[in-house]
C-alpha cells in the first residue's frame, strides 16, 4: 500500500541558519536512525545546505520549497533544479496556494516545473486547493480537477507514480481552520477517481495524495486515518519540533 509522507514546510522561517539547523537536529534526533513513515524539511532555500549537513545518516529528505521550470539562465533571483540537487535536495514543493495566489503562479507555469523537476531526478509535490470563495460557491471539484489538468498536463502513468500530490484547501491554510476528516476524505476520494480515470486504478492506488491545512497532533491522527489521506503537509505545526514529532508519531 501508500506509505504514509509527513513533510514539513517551513514556508519563510526561521530568520536564521541557526536556528535551522538546530530545529533540523532536533526533528533528526526525534526521528531516529529509520524511520517508519517518510519524512522530509523544507526550509527556505537559503539554508538547504546547511540544513542537509544536519540531516546527514537520517533518513529524513530534503525538500525546497519552489525552483525555476529553466535549467539556467538569465532569470535574476531565481534557483533551478541543478542548484537543488547540488544542495541535497530530494523533493520540491511545487504550485503552494502562497505562490499561486500570492505571486500569481499559474498551473502552465506550475506543470513546466513540474516536468524539470522530474528531469533532475527531485520528487516533486504538487499542490492544489479551492478557497472559501470557490467551496462555498460549490465549485470544489471543477477548481481541483482543473489544477489537476493543468498542473499534471503531458505526464505518463509512470512519472506519476513519482509525484506526491497535495490537496490543501486554500481556507484551511494558516488559519487554524482544519477540513473535517470529512470533507477531506471527500477531495482525496475525488482525486483518487480523477487518477483513475486518466492513469488506470493500479497507478492511481499507488500515488501518494498528502493533506495540508493547520494539521497539527491533535488532528493528525484522524485525518491519516482516511483511506485516501497519505500523510501530511505541515506548516506552523512543523516549525515546533514537539509538533512536528508528534504529527510524525501519528503517522506511525
Ligand atoms: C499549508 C500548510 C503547509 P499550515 O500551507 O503547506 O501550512 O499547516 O500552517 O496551514
Amino acid at each position: 500500500m501508500r506509505p504514509l509522507f509527513i513533510a514539513g514546510n517551513w514556508k519563510m522561517n526561521p530568520a536564521t541558519a541557526k536556528e535551522a539547523v538546530a530545529l533540523a537536529e532536533a526533528i533528526k534526533n526525534g526521528v531516529g536512525p529509520a524511520a517508519d513513515v517518510r519524512v522530509a524539511v523544507c526550509p527556505p532555500a537559503l539554508f538547504l545546505d546547511q540544513v542537509d549537513a544536519a540531516l546527514a545518516n537520517s533518513p529524513i529528505g530534503l525538500g525546497a520549497q519552489n525552483m525555476h521550470w529553466k535549467p539556467d539562465g538569465a532569470y535574476t533571483g531565481e534557483i533551478s533544479g541543478a542548484m537543488l540537487n547540488d544542495a541535497g535536495c530530494t523533493h520540491v514543493i511545487l504550485g503552494h496556494s502562497e505562490r499561486r495566489h500570492g505571486m500569481g503562479e499559474t498551473d502552465a507555469q506550475v506543470n513546466a516545473k513540474l516536468h524539470t523537476a522530474l528531469a533532475v531526478g527531485l520528487i516533486p509535490i504538487v499542490c492544489i486547493g479551492e478557497t472559501q470563495q470557490e467551496r462555498e460557491g460549490g465549485q470544489t471539484e471543477d477548481v481541483v480537477a482543473g489544477q489537476l489538468t493543468g498542473s499534471l498536463a503531458g505526464i505518463s502513468a509512470e512519472q506519476m507514480v513519482g509525484i506526491v500530490l497535495a490537496y490543501e484547501p486554500v481556507w484551511a491554510i494558516g488559519t487554524g481552520l482544519t477540513a473535517t476528516p470529512a470533507q477531506a476524505q471527500g477531495v482525496h476520494e475525488f482525486i483518487r477517481d480523477w487518477l483513475t480515470k486518466l492513469f488506470g486504478e493500479a497507478t492511481a492506488a499507488r500515488i501518494v495524495v498528502q493533506y495540508g491545512g493547520s494539521v497539527k497532533p491533535d488532528n493528525a491522527a484522524e485525518l491519516l486515518a482516511c483511506p485516501d489521506i497519505d500523510g501530511a503537509l505541515v506548516g506552523g505545526a512543523s516549525l515546533k519540533e514537539a509538533d512536528f514529532l508528534g504529527i510524525i508519531r501519528a503517522a506511525q
